[in-house]
């Protein structure tokens, strides 16, 4: 949102306040201050005009000036009703140089999985990029992933959403899959130039009409009642945002969420298949397999949780 935007909409927040009296506190005309209030109405603020000014007395229920609004983290949202995939919109960004930029939509019609797979993105979803340039190499990039899954697993469960992590990128609900993340990347080997990670939360989406192989689940499902989107996707960046600046911080918060380390899996990796007991995830990414032959550590792959022999 526009810097003077932000400005009028937290005198707003404020208020009652007079369109003279913000006209003088930001520099700007009277007019000014009233195509403002025009076009947070017209983004779906809802502000009275009394006596006694101006006042905000509503915030929309989503939308990108919406999850701007209050957020503590320094992101741009760029929203959109309906767009084929924020992935591909925010790789479009990062090459027109954008940075720090959430690309977020209710809808996709062309969401995309890993290996190119369909991700279903019903209207009432938080479909969301975050286009990112972190000072890393190549090979550290595959830490956002883990960071990402962290962020709405928290968010999950402040919402009370008792949701874990299974390797490398699901976050599930009793073993039902209520987000998925896809990373993409570019750069040279020992430095990123851009990162974007892909989230596609199913927040206030009936599973009945999504894919039943990945037994979906979704957060109006599991709580009963529809989720704050706004709220959440805020909560999302926020812990997001943390985590970057602090890479060192997200191992262990991953290790606390997962529930697959303990568990016997079965990974399909572009290798073969790896079997046996999860014991732990290393930087950037990589699961610790105990297998028969000893220990594999994997970086890719396709997880399992197996029943325990
Ligand atoms: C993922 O892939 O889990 C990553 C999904 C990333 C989606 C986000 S939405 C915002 C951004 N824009 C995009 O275009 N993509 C990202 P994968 O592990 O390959 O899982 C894909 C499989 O999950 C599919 O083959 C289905 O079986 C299943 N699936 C599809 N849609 C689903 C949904 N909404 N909920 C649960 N499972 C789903």
């Amino acid at each position: 949102m526009q810097e003077t935007r932000h400005r009028v909409l937290d005198a707003l927040a404020a208020g009652p306040v007079s369109g003279p009296a913000l006209a003088e506190e930001l520099g700007i005309s009277r007019a000014a201050v009233w195509k403002h209030v025009e076009a947070l109405r017209e983004d779906g603020f809802e502000v009275e005009s009394a006596d006694s000014g101006y006042e905000l007395t509503g915030v929309p229920e989503f939308g990108g000036a919406a999850v701007e609004y209050g957020l503590d983290a320094p992101f741009e949202v760029e929203y959109h009703e309906s767009i084929p995939s924020t992935n591909a919109r925010a790789r479009d960004l990062a090459a027109d140089g954008a940075d720090d930029v959430v690309v977020l939509a209710d809808e996709q019609t062309g969401g995309r999985g890993r290996l190119d797979r369909e991700w279903a993105s019903p209207s009432g979803g938080i479909w969301l990029s975050v286009l990112v340039r972190p000072d890393v190499p190549m090979a550290h990039a595959p830490v956002f992933t883990l960071a990402a899954a962290v962020a709405v697993t928290r968010a999950a469960r402040e919402a009370g959403v008792d949701a874990g992590i299974k390797w490398p990128n699901d976050v599930l609900v009793d073993d039902r899959k209520l987000v998925g993340i896809l990373t993409e990347m570019e750069g040279e080997a020992d430095r990123v130039s851009w990162v974007v990670v892909g989230m596609g939360i199913n927040a206030n989406v009936d599973p009945a009409t999504l894919p039943t192989d990945a037994e979906p689940t979704s957060l109006q499902h599991v709580r009963g009642d529809p989720i704050d989107r706004r709220v959440f996707t805020q909560r999302v960046l926020e812990t997001f945002d943390e985590l970057r600046g602090d890479i060192d911080s997200i191992l262990p918060a991953w290790r606390e969420y997962a529930t697959t380390l303990g568990r016997r899996v079965r990974v399909e990796t572009p290798g073969g298949t790896v079997e046996g007991e999860a014991v732990d995830v290393q930087f950037p990414g990589s699961l610790v397999v105990d297998t028969d032959d000893g220990e594999v550590t994997v970086t890719a792959g396709d997880c399992d949780h197996l029943r325990p022999v």
